[in-house]
Formats: structure tokens, C-alpha cells, sequence
């Protein structure tokens, strides 16, 4: 292409970027559409706009192209459009010469995208099931999504179709019937027509592999509520389970609190048979994705056929057969009884609605908790209105387009790496005033009181956790609590001036918090304690996720709170001192038991390895064991390190694919990656470990990979739910390689770099 038109083109897609602005509020982060008067002007975008005319239409088709993003070389978007409206002004020229200015640099991009209330917003996008379920709730509630943001959403969905015509669990990952099925009708549903290519190739996709009958559970749900599947092929969602005494292992109170809220609204919209009105396109849709006429499906059958690309936890025998009895009961279900569960299902739903301020815990109940409402309340209700609301807070946008986030954001937790990152070596005005700002957003963020409802609910107490995200969200969480609770005792040694001081009473409740969500096996789990037994995980009903049942006890969340306990006890010496310390000794069993033959542990948050030795190390430490440094190290310690340094590749850095989590093995990636080298370094300094050299090759691979600006680029997918979806963590690139230079500049001083 001839260059002027090439910067033309660029000059365009920016400005096309810029129509759409993040608002932010105490962390919650909405992008609205909000295009410059000269836009406005030029393509005819006053209100009310008929989008088929001329201007609006040109200027759809317009965005459209500004947001197509070519996903060979890598299917990971950089957060983009965020960094270009927040960062685009600083002109860093030159690359840093020493450690200490890359340090710097690193800290003034990344200090460009913290909002006034001290945290970072970021694409937390990832999982590929998302953003469909919105789509089929904004159709069966028949709300209309503006017209820019459709745009987007079927661009987000063209971007990530792969060659094959499919789409995979994640942006990542290989097509699944799961993908595939949900993109096709999300985008019929949003108006393409099926002769369209990309509709026809992900047609041929879905019939060769034999048909939307081998959609997994949670697809058979959604096409259920659309009308494109029968209720009667999907296996009992029992609603009754609610009415179980609570002692019992199987009672859905004892789930994972995910778990528990999905199958809360999915047991309400089963045992109400929520349906659409048929109507034309449904109809279409049903002679679309099937290999055989609608009519002549067998649904019985149907129940137990899965494509065998999505299959990662197959369904027990155990389960088929509680099925098999569930589902006769099923027929003949005793009518009052059904009545009193789904009675007291809505008044669960609603009281998760008023405790996360119908944010609700995730993003998968947020949308079935919609569509229950608006069932049971109406399209006019408050209930329904305060919903639709909070769809917004899921929705972000990148360079790809628009896509629903993991969670209704990750700010807290970014927000309080990068205090930790920064505070290894905060020298400069800069990172004093970034971290004044990070201590305001742990001041707001912190919960001060149990939601109501808390006991009968189900729920863990609250008071003096922190969150993932926000305060209005509001569900505490190990690993959180503990992360804020180091943050802001690193943050009072420092003794900078902040204005609202988080009390010592504060800090004793997240101290109290943390003790009471020790698990019984020495760990923590991630928002409660372990409830039921492991042998549950036999009714794993999804087929596409692993170890949903229960919440485990888990090596981060464990070391997590290891170390900020450590960290408590050494500021307040004289709060339940023995209880501490003993705690600390179970937990660093714990973490011992967990340590795998070749000195590593396995993640279950982030991919993979690295991540949980990193974690695996720092609890040791936390819990007293001996570094590098005595002379003696702990042996646990001393084979992690060896670990490591088995897996350092030529370049210096360290690199591991997200296969190394679905499979539990280690899997290096193509190439190094930034964050995986930063775990790495992290943990090797954190023990001392004699071989200099092996540190500053790893030092020097994250500083050349360094970006002019001070930024980092974007690599592949680091986070892992459920060890088979992926989750993007768009911090990570920023504040994981800070750390590792900080921490370097801290035990080393600073160095030239060649
Ligand atoms: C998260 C995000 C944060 C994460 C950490 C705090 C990093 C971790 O250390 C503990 C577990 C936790 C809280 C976590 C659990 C699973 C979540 C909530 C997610 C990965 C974000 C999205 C995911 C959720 C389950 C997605 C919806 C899918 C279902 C299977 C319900």
C-alpha cells in the first residue's frame, strides 16, 4: 500500500477508536459511545439516527474496518484502544540505558492508564462462551443492543473465527462445538444472514462434526432458552437440590460459590421452562445446525452426545446414572415441592442481585440472573432495569472489538501487583504519588460489613476482605484480601502521606478473615472454605471445565495468605501471635505436600508452572523457611530453583504454553515470554540463588523486550481458569516485569545495560 494512504488509513482507525470512551467510578469501567462533534457532523450522527441511512451506515462500516484485527501472528489484542486514549501523549525517545531507567520508564507508561481513583482498568477478555450469552438474553428479552456496540461484538466474533470456520473455548484454543454453535447464533442473532461466507464455512464446521446436538451442557442451556434445542435433551437442572438438608455433601451450598451461582439461575430457567416465542429466525436456526430434520431429533439420546473436541472432564458413570434418575423423576416431579424450590431459587438470585448491586459474581450468572428476572418480574421491572444496567460493566473494548470480560473487571487485584511491583524500589517522586493513588483505591475498595443474607445464603462472612474487582461487586476473596492486606502494610512502612489510614481494627479484621478461610488441609481455597468432599467432583456436569465442584485448596491462594499473615504478624506482633504462627506451620505443609516430584508446583490461576513456584517459594519463605543466603537452604526450595533454571531457554528468558495447564505438564511456548520470566526471576531472587548469571539473562531478555515507550507487548494468553479456559490479564505484561527489575535493582543496585 502507498505510505500516505497507509497513514491515512491509521490516522482514521484512531480517530474511529476515539468515539468510544471509558467512563470509571470507584473501579467500575463502562465504555460508552461517545463520538467528537466533527464526527458526529461529518456522518450525519444526530439524534435519533436511522442507522440505514447513508452517513450512519458508511460510518458503521467504517468502524467496523478499524476494529478488524489479524490474529495469525497472535489472537491476543494489546488493549489498544485504552492505551491509545490514556497514553498516547507521552514521549518517552529514548530506551532506558540502565536497569534503573528502564524501571522508570516502565513506571511512567504504566502510571498513564491509572484512573483518578488509583486503579487500573483492562481487558480481562478471554473465554470465548461470554459474550454469546448476552447476546441470546439481550434477544429473548428483546433488548436491542446499540447499534455501534453490535458492530463491534460482530466484529470481536469475525476476528477470532479460525481458519477451520470454527471458534475454540478460548481466544487460543482449537474450535469446539461449544464455540462454534454459540458464534453462529450470536451472529445470526445480531442479523447476518446464513449464505454469508464466514456463516457458511462455520456452518460446514458444525455439521461435519456432527451437529449442535454435541453442544455441551451449558450450550444446550442457552439454546434452550432460544428456542433451537428441546428442554427435554438437556439432563435435569433439579431446582429441588436447594430444598436438600444442608448437611448433606451434595447440597448445592457446598458447591464452588462459580458453580453454585450458575446452577442457580440454570435450575430456575430449567424448572420454568423459560422459552422464546418461536418465530422465523429460530425456526431457521433449527434447520441450520443440525444434521438431522428438527422434528426427528431424538432428545433422550441427544442428552448424552457431546462433540468429542469440547470433552475435557467427561461425564462419570456415576453422574450418567444419578441422570438417569433425575431425569425419570423429572416426569413425574412433584408439583408443590417444585414450587417451594423455585420459590426459594428467585429469592436467592435476588438476594445475590442486592448483594453485588446486580453486578453479580460473574459474568455467566450476571446474564441468566437477567433473564430469570425479566422472567419472573418483566421487561418493565426495576429488578430487570437494574440489571440490564450492570450489562456495561462486562463489555470492553480493544483493538478486536468488543467482548464481554471474565469478570466485571480485574482492578483491585492489578491494582495491588503493581503497589508491590513499584514498592520494591520506589525511590522516585513518580512511583510515590502512583502508589499514594494505589492506597486510595485499597482504602475505598475494602468491605467493612457482611452483606445481608450472608447465613442464609450460603455465604462466607465478608467483613474485612478485599475483592477482585470492586467494592460494589463486593465478594471477598483469599488471595485478594491478602494481596490488599500487603499492599497497604507496605505502603504504611513507607510512611508516605495518604489521607484516609486504613485503621489497625481494619487490618485486624482482614488478619481474622484470612484465619478463618484456612481449609482443614492446611491450604485456602479461593472465596470460601472447602465444603464438601473431593469424591463431588464426579457430578462435574460441564464436560468442559475441570475441578468446578468444590473449592480446593490452592497453592497461590494458600502462599497468598501465607505471606500476608507473615507480613501481619511482623506489624502487630502481639495479635493472636501463636494462631499465626501456627497456621503458618499448617499452611506450609500444605504447600510441601503439593511440591511435585521435579520441584515445581502446578497453577491453577495463571499458565502454569512458573506461576505456582513462584507462589510455592514465597510461602516457604513466608513460613520461615531458609533462603540461599544462610548457607542452608531449604530443600523444598533448593529443588524449585533447580527447577527453574532447567527450564531457563538460550535467550535468558522462560516461556510456557497454555497447554502446560490443560495437561498438567510442562509445555514450553514458541517463544520466551515476558510474564513466565518475570515468575521466574521473581522466585529466584526471592531465594537468593547464588548463579547471578542465570538472573541477569533473564534481566536482560524482559528489558530488551521493552517497549520505546516504557510499555511491554503483548504475548500470549497467561491466565487459566478451571485448568481449561484461558483468561487475558492485560496488567501482567506491565507489572510483572516491573517487579522483576525492581526487585533486581533492590538486591543488586543498578547496571548498565550493553
Ligand atoms: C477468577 C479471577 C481471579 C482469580 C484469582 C484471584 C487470580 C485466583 O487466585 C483465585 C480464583 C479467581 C478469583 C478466579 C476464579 C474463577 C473466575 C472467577 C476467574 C478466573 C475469573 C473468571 C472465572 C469464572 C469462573 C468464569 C466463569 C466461568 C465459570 C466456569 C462459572
Amino acid at each position: 500500500m502507498n505510505e500516505l494512504l497507509e497513514i491515512s488509513e491509521k490516522k482514521n482507525t484512531l480517530t474511529l477508536w476515539k468515539c468510544f470512551q471509558l467512563r470509571t467510578s470507584k473501579g467500575r469501567q463502562q465504555w460508552i459511545f461517545e463520538p467528537k462533534p466533527e464526527i458526529k457532523n461529518q456522518y450525519q450522527l444526530h439524534a435519533p439516527i436511522n442507522w440505514n441511512e447513508p452517513g450512519p451506515k458508511q460510518f458503521l462500516e467504517e468502524l467496523d474496518h478499524a476494529f478488524t484485527f489479524d490474529t495469525t501472528q497472535n489472537p491476543n489484542a494489546a488493549d489498544r484502544v485504552l492505551r491509545h486514549l490514556y497514553a498516547s501523549s507521552l514521549n518517552i525517545t529514548k530506551k532506558g540505558k540502565t536497569i534503573q531507567e528502564a524501571f522508570e520508564n516502565g513506571i511512567l507508561f504504566y502510571s498513564q492508564l491509572q484512573t483518578a481513583d488509583g486503579n487500573w482498568p483492562g481487558d480481562y477478555g478471554g473465554p470465548m462462551f461470554l459474550l454469546p450469552g448476552l447476546i441470546i438474553t439481550a434477544y429473548v428479552t428483546n433488548e436491542k443492543i446499540e447499534e455501534p456496540f453490535q458492530t463491534l461484538m460482530r466484529r470481536y466474533i469475525l476476528n477470532h473465527q479460525r481458519n477451520d470456520g470454527g471458534w475454540g473455548l478460548h481466544i487460543e484454543g482449537e474450535s469446539t462445538m461449544f464455540g462454534t454453535v454459540m458464534h453462529y447464533v450470536s451472529l445470526r442473532l445480531m442479523g447476518m444472514k446464513a449464505e454469508e461466507p464466514e456463516l457458511q464455512k462455520a456452518r460446514t464446521w458444525i455439521l461435519s462434526n456432527g451437529g449442535a446436538t454435541g453442544t455441551p451442557s451449558w450450550g444446550k442451556f442457552y439454546l434452550s432458552v432460544l428456542g433451537v434445542y428441546d428442554w427435554k435433551g438437556c439432563d435435569t437442572l433439579l431446582p429441588e437440590l436447594w430444598l436438600l438438608p444442608r448437611w448433606l455433601p451434595i447440597h448445592p451450598g457446598r458447591y464452588w460459590c462459580h458453580t453454585r451461582m450458575v446452577y442457580l439461575p440454570m435450575s430456575y430457567a430449567y424448572g420454568k421452562k423459560i422459552i422464546m416465542p418461536e418465530n422465523d429466525l429460530v425456526r431457521a436456526l433449527r434447520s441450520e445446525i443440525y444434521t438431522e430434520p428438527y422434528e426427528q431429533i431424538n432428545w433422550k439420546k441427544a442428552r448424552n452426545t457431546i462433540c468429542v473436541k469440547d470433552v475435557y472432564t467427561p461425564k462419570s458413570n456415576f453422574l450418567k446414572i444419578l441422570y438417569s434418575f433425575l431425569n425419570t423423576y423429572e416426569r413425574f416431579h412433584i408439583r408443590w415441592l417444585r414450587k417451594k424450590a423455585l420459590r426459594f431459587a428467585l429469592q436467592y438470585i435476588e438476594t445475590e442481585d442486592l448483594q453485588t448491586n446486580y453486578i453479580n459474581i460473574g459474568p455467566v450468572n450476571k446474564v441468566i440472573n437477567s433473564l430469570c428476572v425479566w422472567h419472573a418480574h418483566g421487561k418493565d421491572s426495576e429488578a430487570f432495569k437494574k440489571h440490564k444496567e450492570r450489562w456495561s460493566d462486562y463489555l470492553w473494548i480493544a483493538e478486536d472489538g468488543m467482548k464481554m470480560n471474565g469478570y466485571n473487571g480485574s482492578q483491585l487485584w492489578d491494582t495491588m501487583f503493581a503497589g508491590q511491583a513499584i514498592l520494591e524500589n520506589p525511590i522516585s517522586d513518580k512511583s510515590k504519588e502512583v502508589l499514594k493513588n494505589i492506597y486510595h483505591y485499597a482504602e475505598i475498595s475494602q468491605i467493612q460489613e457482611d452483606p445481608p443474607g450472608t447465613k442464609e445464603f450460603f455465604r462466607h462472612t465478608s467483613k474485612g476482605g478485599w475483592p477482585f474487582s470492586t467494592l460494589e461487586h463486593g465478594w471477598p476473596i483469599t488471595d485478594c484480601t491478602s494481596e490488599g492486606l500487603k499492599t497497604s502494610l507496605k505502603i504504611h512502612e513507607l510512611q508516605i502521606p495518604v489521607k484516609n489510614k486504613i485503621s489497625d481494627e481494619r487490618l485486624h479484621w482482614s488478619a481474622d478473615l484470612i484465619l478463618s478461610f484456612q481449609n482443614k488441609d492446611g491450604g485456602w481455597a479461593s472465596y470460601e472454605n472447602t465444603r464438601a468432599p473431593r469424591w463431588l467432583e464426579k457430578m462435574n456436569p460441564s464436560e468442559v471445565f475441570g475441578d468446578i465442584m468444590i473449592d480446593y485448596s490452592y497453592v497461590e491462594c494458600s502462599s497468598a495468605s501465607m505471606q500476608a499473615l507473615a507480613m501481619f504478624s511482623k506489624h502487630y506482633p502481639n495479635y493472636k501471635k501463636y494462631e499465626i504462627q501456627k497456621s503458618l506451620s499448617r499452611g506450609a505443609a500444605f504447600i510441601r505436600k503439593k511440591q511435585r516430584e521435579d520441584g515445581s508446583w502446578l497453577g491453577s490461576w495463571a499458565v502454569c508452572f512458573t506461576y505456582a513456584t513462584w507462589f510455592g517459594v514465597d510461602a516457604l519463605l513466608a513460613a520461615g523457611a531458609n533462603n540461599y543466603s544462610t548457607g542452608k537452604p531449604d530443600e523444598a526450595i533448593q529443588k524449585a530453583c533447580e527447577f527453574l533454571c532447567s527450564k531457563q531457554r538460550e535467550d535468558g528468558g522462560w516461556g510456557e504454553s497454555y497447554q502446560s495447564s490443560v495437561q498438567k505438564k510442562y509445555i514450553e511456548s514458541k517463544d520466551s515470554q515476558i510474564v513466565n520470566t518475570s515468575w521466574a526471576l521473581l522466585t529466584l531472587m526471592a531465594a537468593d540463588y547464588p548463579n547471578k548469571e542465570v538472573i541477569e539473562r533473564g534481566i536482560k531478555f524482559l528489558v530488551k523486550k521493552q517497549e520505546l515507550n516504557g510499555d511491554w507487548p503483548q504475548e500470549q494468553i497467561s491466565g487459566v481458569f478451571n485448568f481449561n479456559c484461558m483468561i487475558t490479564y492485560s496488567a501482567y505484561r506491565n507489572v510483572f516485569p516491573l517487579w522483576a527489575l525492581g526487585r533486581y535493582l533492590k538486591k543488586y543496585g543498578n547496571k548498565e545495560l550493553l
